[in-house]
């Protein structure tokens, strides 16, 4: 018995080529955006920027937050505590570790620049590592 005609057959193999020609790309594609996506390269806590990590980046957040201060150019350095949102527990974090003897700021931070391990929606227009 026969199901499909040879030249059936033959179209039904070359869309399947096409589709796979397209797909390979595709998905190259999807996993460079990923690694682009990863390869921010932030020091955690340096709100403002500036290469060090101080109480200084405890009162950017607060003058950002509060007071219509300028926003963090690199947003994930700003998440001091990395839970994916910059708000003042992220001053309270940092103050903490300068004065209390809290927590450091999770890598990449906040002596060494790196990529950041997690996953996030912040973004980093301008990081002091770049
Ligand atoms: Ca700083
Ligand atoms: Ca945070």
């Amino acid at each position: 018995m026969k199901l499909f005609s040879r030249q059936t057959a033959c179209r039904f193999f070359k869309i399947l080529l096409l589709g796979a020609a397209f797909a390979v790309p595709l998905a190259a594609w999807t996993d460079l955006q990923a690694l682009v996506d990863l390869t921010d390269i932030i020091l955690r806590g340096d709100a403002n920027n500036s290469g060090l990590v101080s109480a200084a980046d405890a009162n950017y957040i607060n003058n950002y937050l509060f007071s219509g201060g300028p926003a963090p150019s690199c947003m994930d350095a700003a998440d001091a505590n990395d839970d994916g949102q910059v708000d003042i527990s992220d001053s309270i974090y940092l103050m903490e570790w300068l004065y209390s003897g809290g927590p450091p700021p999770p890598a990449p931070g906040p002596f060494n620049c790196g990529q950041d391990p997690t996953s996030d929606s912040l973004t980093c227009v301008n990081s002091s590592c770049d």
